[in-house]
């Protein structure tokens, strides 16, 4: 159930079970396979299980002797799961849990059984502790079958989804490089990798959609309603191209943001097709779960090539980052434009709607700000020579320039990483001759009209956080 929840593959018998095939040595997953054939994973299920149950036993008579024996069992047995979990290639930062999660359990659920067990032991006679222990033993069965069948729904439905997307075939970029010259030196990686990608939504489980499910109707003031599914989608002209998402939510210096690779097909040519009303100024646009996102139509038709999108970085689309479909529209804050999970287009007016976060006392419109982040050094350096690095940001209009200082100080340029386009971020760095002792650094960015970044301190509500970007660091 745990494992269900977290949407992670990791549940104790699948971890162990798991690491136990990367270390068999290779006779004996021959001798499997030819013993049980395509049911060899069932059979190391089994023997788990089997090798669980044995344990569980033990652990249980022991308890009854001395609770922290049996408690020192499924401490042991748990903690082999966490271990075995957490060192997966797939772990991620959840996988660890159930096999926790399960060993808690345990251990609350032996010592109601030790406790029960042992009056019944001393006194074998007693209809009372008798009755009690068979109550407590057809509790726990009934109960764990009970969580147990939920989570394989919950479970079963998102290895369903993970499977199909796994194997889709997309047309998908020609090349995952980045463009020559983005990166700068000592600067965090320009490509956000997907695993890496800030992840922002109101889904408390993530919707999971079957790509043959998923349909898109773009209707409301057009001429002609459209009706998509999956595949027609990607018979349509696909386009790659490097966009930088960024959160309202982003407090100065935070990393709420993320740079990709998406590939999807253009929302321009798809309005084109269903023919807007001239007096319609936006699209309301609809997730599965009826989050929903008003974005200006000009931000959809000019030539930023907003799209919907079916992969990140060459891969479908996590499912937490809206797969099969979801919308990533340069220079707009993700909350009113990255609809994720997306289900429906209307075509209307901001003054017939409000979108999720309007009425929630965020802006109804949403263009990103200028910005500018020191990701090295953050709290640390040696005195000498030091590389300080990061991004800066104004998506759809471009940074022309980056300056930083030291304790208030002169304002000094830095340099400029190429650019990809106006609409990913921009790398920079600075060489600083740190002197011993503790600083601050400071940085600003300018857009490519030559205006500065706003330097006064602002929260992100209600439409994007202000102010330059400072950190203390002490050399020596
Ligand atoms: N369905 C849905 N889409 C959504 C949201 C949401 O809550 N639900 N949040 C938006 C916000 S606020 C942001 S910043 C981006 C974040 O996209 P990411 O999670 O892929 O980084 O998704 C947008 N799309
Ligand atoms: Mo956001």
């Amino acid at each position: 159930m745990a494992a269900a929840l977290l949407g992670t593959r990791q549940t104790p018998v699948v971890a162990i079970g798991s690491a136990f095939i990367d270390r068999v040595p290779p006779w004996l997953k021959d001798l499997a396979i030819s013993l049980f054939g395509t049911h060899d994973k069932l059979a190391l299920k089994t023997g788990i299980l089997v090798v669980l149950l044995a344990l569980a036993a033990l652990g249980g008579i022991l308890s009854v002797l001395r609770y922290w024996a049996g408690a020192a069992v499924v401490i042991v047995l748990a903690g082999v799961a966490v271990i075995a979990a957490s060192t997966r290639p797939d772990a991620g930062q959840t996988g660890f849990a159930p096999s926790f999660v399960a060993g808690i359990t345990a251990l609350l659920i032996l010592r109601l059984f030790a406790t029960r067990l042992s009056g019944l032991v001393r006194y074998p006679e007693d209809g009372v502790s008798r009755r009690g222990f068979l109550q407590l033993s057809a509790g726990v069965t009934l109960g764990t079958i009970a969580v147990g069948a939920l989570g394989r729904v919950i479970g079963g439905h998102r290895a369903a989804v993970a499977e199909a997307r796994d194997a889709l075939k997309l047309p998908l970029p020609p090349s995952l490089d980045p463009p020559a010259g983005v990166q700068a030196a000592g600067a965090g990686p320009w490509a956000t990798p997907n695993e890496d990608f800030y992840r922002i939504d109101t889904a408390l489980s993530v919707p999971l959609i079957m790509p043959s499910d998923w349909k898109l109707r773009i209707h409301g003031m057009v001429d002609r309603e459209i009706n998509l599914n999956f595949s027609d989608l990607l018979q349509r002209k696909v386009v790659h191209k490097w966009v930088t998402l960024t959160c309202v939510s982003n407090e100065v210096g935070g990393d709420l943001i993320g740079n990709a690779l998406w590939s999807g097909v253009l929302l321009k040519d798809l309005l084109a097709e269903a023919g807007v009303a001239a007096n319609a100024d936006a699209i309301k646009s609809t997730s599965k779960d009826g989050f929903t996102a008003g974005t200006p139509l000009s931000a959809l038709t000019d030539d930023r090539e907003s799209m919907l999108a079916f992969a990140m970085n060459g891969q479908p689309l996590p499912v937490e980052h809206g797969f099969p479909v979801r919308i990533v529209v340069p220079g707009l804050y993700g909350y009113v434009s990255a609809t994720k999970w997306l289900a429906e287009i209307e075509v209307t007016r901001f003054d017939q709607f409000e979108a999720y976060w309007t009425p929630r006392g965020w802006s109804e419109k949403g263009p990103i700000k200028l910005s500018s982040r020191i990701d090295v050094p953050r709290s640390k350096a040696s005195t000498g020579q030091v590389t300080v690095a990061g991004v800066a940001w104004d998506q759809h209009v471009g940074v022309s320039k980056v300056e930083v200082r030291v304790d208030g100080g002169q304002w000094q340029e830095a340099e400029l990483a190429a650019d990809a386009s106006i609409d990913t971020w921009r790398q920079w760095h600075w060489t600083w001759d740190a002197p011993r002792g503790n600083h601050v650094l400071q940085v600003r960015a300018f857009d490519a009209q030559g205006n500065p970044q706003i330097e006064a301190q602002a929260p992100p509500a209600p439409d994007g956080s202000t102010g330059l970007h400072s950190v203390d660091i002490k050399v020596g």
